[in-house]
């Protein structure tokens, strides 16, 4: 025995960057190359992070398998550590290089646990009855697949089945639909979660009901983005409401929604729904004045496509196109997560609405980041979202659709706003 163990470490130098950044396609080749050399694979877990990269483990009886992966530099690091005679890390690297199509490589291989350095010892076995359960406890393989939505500071990970069930490289940004065990199937752009199975009813009901249960007889709607069709789904949930555009600027979002995320997207066959493919900045510009009784905007976060939802330009055309007691109800951001651009937006929206016509109101939503989310409410007029509140409307609506977050008090409650938000909004 030269030693205990084999260990070759591994470089692979231009790799296909959309290979090394597939969270799913890594797991599947390291597991395969750990079967190739003559592995048992015990448990694995891989976690991708957002923008890009991967981090993932296979431990296997003869020790373990472990890579991270830099797609933006076309490299993946690689620790191939066997035990025994029976394994063969190098079929394992052989398979990996061409999985990931590496142009060229680097490896060394240590001897790790060089028996001249060591003295044995003897240590007692395990009895035979515990040995053959322990046994058998070990060897359950159990893939352990994570996305992780990730700033510098904070990161949440969400355990998913592994495989992907949609992803498009759009003109504006990274389609992709997964299906993580806590919160179902997810819709996430360029890295960001946007909606869950689980819990999208909050946003949903939240960024809707509060406005047209504020409204005294809304009937045409504007939702700018809103592409995966929920907000739409809510609004379709009131009589009075006879017209609803949605104007998504990205038709992927839109088809990616209505083959993974049918009971959030089902409101884009009801006739009283118009999806109307545009920049909704141009749409807005465009659109005549007093032409909508209430606007949401449901945009992605202020990055890449939307930067330009969260502008002063936008608003003020947002401004025109509502009629005189037209609302508008915006997803404003966490205060907590993003305090920054809370503050600035709530500022721009006071200087077109006016200081007293602007309430923001907060909702739990546990996929985004720090869970604590805020909408803003903006109105033309004098219209208070709690004085102007149609309590009798909303509790009739609850009575023939099942609701699971908005109630007639959480529309009051939502106002109600903690010290440090107040805060932010003072200065
Ligand atoms: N950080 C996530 C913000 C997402 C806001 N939009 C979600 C769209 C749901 N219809």
């Amino acid at each position: 025995m030269e030693s205990l163990g084999r260990h070759i470490i591994v470089e692979f130098y231009e790799c296909d960057p959309e290979k090394i950044n597939n969270v799913s396609f890594i797991e599947q080749s390291m597991l395969k190359a750990a079967k190739l050399a003559g592995a048992t694979i015990i448990n694995s877990t891989f976690h991708h992070f957002s923008p890009f990269g991967v981090s993932g483990i296979i431990v296997i009886e003869e020790s373990h398998f472990a890579i991270h992966t830099w797609p933006e530099y076309q490299f993946a690091s690689i620790d191939l550590f066997t035990c025994g005679e029976l394994v063969d890390p190098w079929t394992a690297f052989d398979y990996l290089q061409k999985e990931f199509s590496a142009h060229h490589s680097s490896s060394i291989e240590l001897q790790r646990g060089q028996p001249h350095f060591l003295n044995r010892i003897p240590v007692k076995k395990p009895n035979v009855r515990d040995y053959a359960s322990n046994k058998q406890n070990r060897i359950t393989s159990n893939r352990s697949i994570w996305f992780t939505e990730r700033d510098n500071n904070i990161a949440l990970s969400l355990r998913h089945k592994g495989n992907i069930l949609y992803q498009k490289q759009s003109k504006y940004q990274k389609v992709e639909i997964i299906d993580t065990y806590a919160y179902g199937k997810t819709l996430i752009l360029d890295g960001m979660i946007m909606t869950t199975e689980k819990d999208e009813y909050v946003y949903h009901e939240m960024i809707t009901h509060v406005p047209v249960f504020s409204h005294n007889n809304p009937k045409k709607i504007l939702i700018v983005g809103g592409g995966d069709g929920g907000a739409a789904r809510e609004l379709l949930k009131h009589q009075s409401i006879n017209h609803i555009d949605v104007v998504e600027i990205d038709a992927i979002v839109i088809e990616a929604s209505k083959e993974f995320l049918p009971n959030i997207s089902k409101s884009f066959s009801n006739k009283k729904v118009h999806a109307i493919i545009e920049d909704g900045l141009q749409f807005v510009k465009n659109c005549p004045q007093n032409s909508y009784d209430i606007i949401i905007v449901d945009s992605t976060d202020p990055v890449g496509p939307a930067e330009g939802l969260f502008t002063k330009e936008f608003y003020e055309d947002v401004y025109q196109c509502l009629k005189s007691d037209g609302i508008m109800v915006t997803q404003s951001e966490s205060p907590r997560f993003n305090e920054q651009v809370f503050k600035e937006i709530q500022k721009c929206y006071q200087e077109i609405f006016g200081k007293n016509n602007v309430h923001p109101y907060l909702a739990y939503i546990p996929t985004y980041p720090s869970g604590m989310w805020s909408f803003s409410f903006c109105a033309k007029q004098d219209i208070h979202p709690i004085d102007n509140f149609h309590k009798k409307k909303a509790e009739a609506l609850m009575k023939k659709h099942k609701l699971n977050y908005y109630t007639p008090s959480i529309h009051k409650s939502a106002f109600i706003l903690p010290g440090f938000v107040q805060e932010l909004l003072s200065n």
